[in-house]
């Protein structure tokens, strides 16, 4: 029985001067280098979109960034053009220890599906392959910091507690993006699952 520390996201573009910058997003960083001495395993995630990517407004005619459309597998917000394959805003922010890390795994690469989840695209059936990695490395414990807590550290907190893994998010190493009350409704939905915020 292992423990893994699932660090998400912390990349350019999600820390201040980044296309989709999470306020305070880059504060976070020392204190998560820090705690992955604490782990058996660590895994950074990224996200890795390729240039027009269908969740990115400027895909969409007279659609603006934090508009919702309608998409084939449910409602979808539509973001500023951000984390694209290759890009300096894609890459991990410099200070991240990527080190320590025992995989990086790269989600969002499907240009018609979007993925905040660690574990599934926002379909929520195509799988990442992450839950078998952490499987057959014999992880039960979960520890998830990083960006942003009401998008990508809930959906990947909430499949995990689905997924049947002990799930805890250390809201002190993650910062929100806070659209019209998400974070609130992120901490009630990560609850609900069963994940421990501390
Ligand atoms: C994220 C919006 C779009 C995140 C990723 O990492 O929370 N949010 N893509
Ligand atoms: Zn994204």
């Amino acid at each position: 029985m292992s423990n893994a520390l699932i660090v998400i996201d912390v990349q350019n573009d999600f820390c201040p001067g980044g296309a989709l910058a999470v306020p305070q997003g880059d504060l976070i960083v020392p204190g998560i280098n820090a705690l992955m001495a604490d782990f058996d395993v660590v895994v950074l995630t990224q996200d890795w979109h390729p240039a027009g990517h269908s969740s990115f407004a400027t895909s969409h005619g007279g659609k603006a960034p934090y508009d919702m459309i309608d998409m084939p597998y449910g409602p979808q917000v539509l973001w500023p053009d951000h984390c694209v394959q290759g890009s300096t805003g894609a890459a991990f922010h410099q200070n991240l220890n990527v080190t320590r890390p025992d995989m990086v795994i790269r989600k969002g690469m499907n240009p018609a599906i979007d993925s905040y989840s660690a574990f599934f695209e926002n379909d929520q059936t195509t799988p990442t392959g992450l839950e078998g990695y952490l499987r057959t490395r014999g992880v039960t414990g979960l520890t998830l910091v990083g960006l942003a807590t009401d998008f990508c550290v809930n959906f990947s907190a909430v499949d995990a507690a689905k997924l049947g893994f002990d799930v805890t998010v250390i809201e002190t190493l993650c910062r929100a993006i806070d659209l019209e009350g998400s974070l609130a409704a992120a901490r009630d939905g990560m609850r609900a699952a069963g994940v421990a915020l501390s």
